[in-house]
């Protein structure tokens, strides 16, 4: 008697339902009795115009990964045993808030918008069980849940490397998935121009392909002289893009100027102060002991051989950023900025007549010069700019958007100028970085674990409030340089895109490792589910 007794006061926690591991952690989230089975005879049922792209998401991923194919249905009654999307205003400054209502007889997501709905779907497929179907039982929750920082960023660099547009597309998904807005795509760099342009054909004919597969550091370690390259033509480009809208997310693409030019410059070397001269490494020597013309480099660092302030170069970047803008629809064009040195600036004759032209105080109120014309070109087509953070110096382009990479100082000095900000800093957000300390492989920059991504506070103790608005979110940067397959690409971003997916949208006071850490055994056991690549060094730093 005594025993069942102890049983039946037992029951009510036997019963509990255990609390989902769910990454981003969401706003708030009540546990209930009891679940909710989708079968085949489940439907989606949309009471609202603009939530099919949910749908579909929802649908296709059942099907693909649960093997369970469900209808959708267009408005029509929701009644019991179906998953209904639907709207419900919430006041709220950024878009993407929801509520998610699981019961025994229906599953319920109210967007504030499509964007909402769409993450409301995402939590939804995190409550999933790991299994085919044909019967997948969702724990019974009532959760409501919003975004911390209007910009949610992740970056990858296709040029040091090159990924198919295939790996491009799960890369987006990836970013969906951890309820992620933007994806910026590095397109242009030394190492290869990666997007079509029909004005300019060899800027991908030639420029989009180096002699050697393996990047070392200059001068030309690793280099295994084998031809390496490809690009995006502009149809696979719209096909990326529309695919990210799909999910909310926009695409940012990067068009590197004045410095990582080399690709463009061996293409076109009219677009060099020094158009006769070979490519150099920064030593001077004339690479790989071939001293003839411009290359498309095959070592990384970076390269003195910039694009030359002329009309002709202004003409050229122009019609580009007329091609790219037709392709991104989105607000922002990212224009580089960054690492570029000023030697051919200084012994050009032409630079340093434009230099007193201008009244400019020197080679870096040429650079400011330089980004300040692209600015007001692409302002006046109604884009904005986006540079690193090289872009203060001589001098911040009006209305630039600062992404802060050498640490926090630019992007606070930025918000400081009442200037938007995106954070980036290499310390916490260079996925390029190791995440092993025993790991055998050659890295550039350091040593990042997933706890110090998980640490990282994007808006800087330093600013008071009204500077603090200015900081728009963060961005992990991936950069390629030993990244040679998507394989490690994967490796390398998970886990610490779901510690940074946190940082991004759960509200600070939400934030706490201890409980990070005991859902990060989950999500490790979903990456093997949706047969994912990742790290496992957090079971080797942890202790
Ligand atoms: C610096 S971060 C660069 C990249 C390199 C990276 C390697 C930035 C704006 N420029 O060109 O790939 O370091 O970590």
């Amino acid at each position: 008697m005594k025993q069942l007794l102890s049983l039946l006061l037992l029951l009510p926690v036997l019963l509990k339902a255990q609390q989902p591991m769910l990454i981003p952690q969401p706003e708030q989230m009540e546990v209930r009795q009891g679940s909710f089975t989708i079968s085949k005879n489940t439907k989606i049922i949309l009471q609202g115009s603009g939530l099919e792209k949910s749908a579909r998401f929802l649908r296709d991923y059942l099907e693909k990964i649960h093997g369970i194919s469900l209808q959708v249905k267009q408005g029509g009654n929701a009644g019991k045993g179906n998953i209904v999307l639907n709207y419900e205003k919430q006041e709220y400054r950024l878009p993407g808030a929801y509520r998610l209502d699981v019961s025994n007889d229906a599953i319920y997501i109210a967007g504030d918008n499509g964007e909402g709905c769409f993450y409301g779907v995402q939590t939804l497929i995190q409550l999933l069980p790991f299994r085919k179907g044909p019967q997948l039982a969702v724990p019974a929750v009532a959760i409501t849940d919003k975004p911390r920082f209007a910009y949610r960023g992740m970056h990858l660099d296709v040029s040091r490397h090159f990924f198919p547009v295939s790996f491009i597309k799960k890369y987006i998904d990836f970013i969906a998935m951890y309820k992620m807005n933007s994806f910026h795509w590095h397109l242009t760099d030394d190492q290869g121009w990666r997007i079509e342009i029909k004005k300019y054909p060899r800027l991908t004919q030639v420029g989009g392909y180096r002699n050697g597969t393996i990047i070392g550091r200059y001068p030309g370690k690793g280099n295994d002289g084998i031809r390496y390259g490809g690009y995006y033509t502009q149809e696979e480009i719209k096909e990326v893009v529309k695919y990210a809208a799909d999910r909310y997310i926009t695409v940012l693409p990067e068009i590197e100027m004045p410095g990582h030019a080399s690709a463009a410059i061996a293409a076109y070397p009219q677009l060099s102060c020094f158009p006769e001269e070979a490519t150099r490494h920064p030593s001077q020597t004339a690479w790989n002991g071939d001293s003839t013309g411009k290359k498309v480099q095959q070592s990384w660092g970076v390269f003195p051989d910039v694009f030359a302030p002329t009309e002709y170069t202004f003409e050229f970047l122009q019609n580009v950023l007329d091609e790219v803008i037709q392709l991104f629809p989105g607000k922002y064009i990212h224009i580089g900025g960054d690492e570029c040195p000023k030697d051919n600036w200084k012994r050009s004759a032409f630079c340093q007549q434009l230099i007193k032209e201008k009244g400019l105080k020197d080679e870096h109120g040429l650079q400011s010069y330089f980004i300040r014309r692209i600015e007001q070109y692409l302002n006046k087509k109604g884009r904005q700019i986006i540079g690193w953070d090289e872009i203060l110096e001589g001098g911040l382009a009006p209305n630039a958007t600062v992404m802060s990479w050498r640490g926090e100082k630019g992007g606070i000095e930025a918000a400081r100028q009442q200037h938007q900000v995106i954070m980036t800093p290499g310390g916490w957000m260079y996925f390029d970085h190791t995440q092993d300390k025993n790991e055998d492989s050659v890295t550039i920059g350091g040593y990042t674990t997933i706890q110090k991504v998980y640490s990282y506070e994007p808006v800087p103790k330093e600013l008071n409030e009204a500077e603090s608005n200015y900081i728009l979110g963060a961005q992990a940067n991936l950069w390629t340089e030993y990244i040679k397959n998507t394989a490690k690409v994967e490796y390398m971003i998970f886990p610490r895109m779901s510690a940074l997916s946190e940082v991004l949208w759960s509200r600070k006071e939400k934030r706490s490792w201890p409980d990070f850490e005991k859902r990060l055994g989950n999500e490790f056991s979903r990456y093997d589910w949706l047969k994912r690549n990742y790290s496992k060094a957090f079971f080797n730093t942890v202790n």
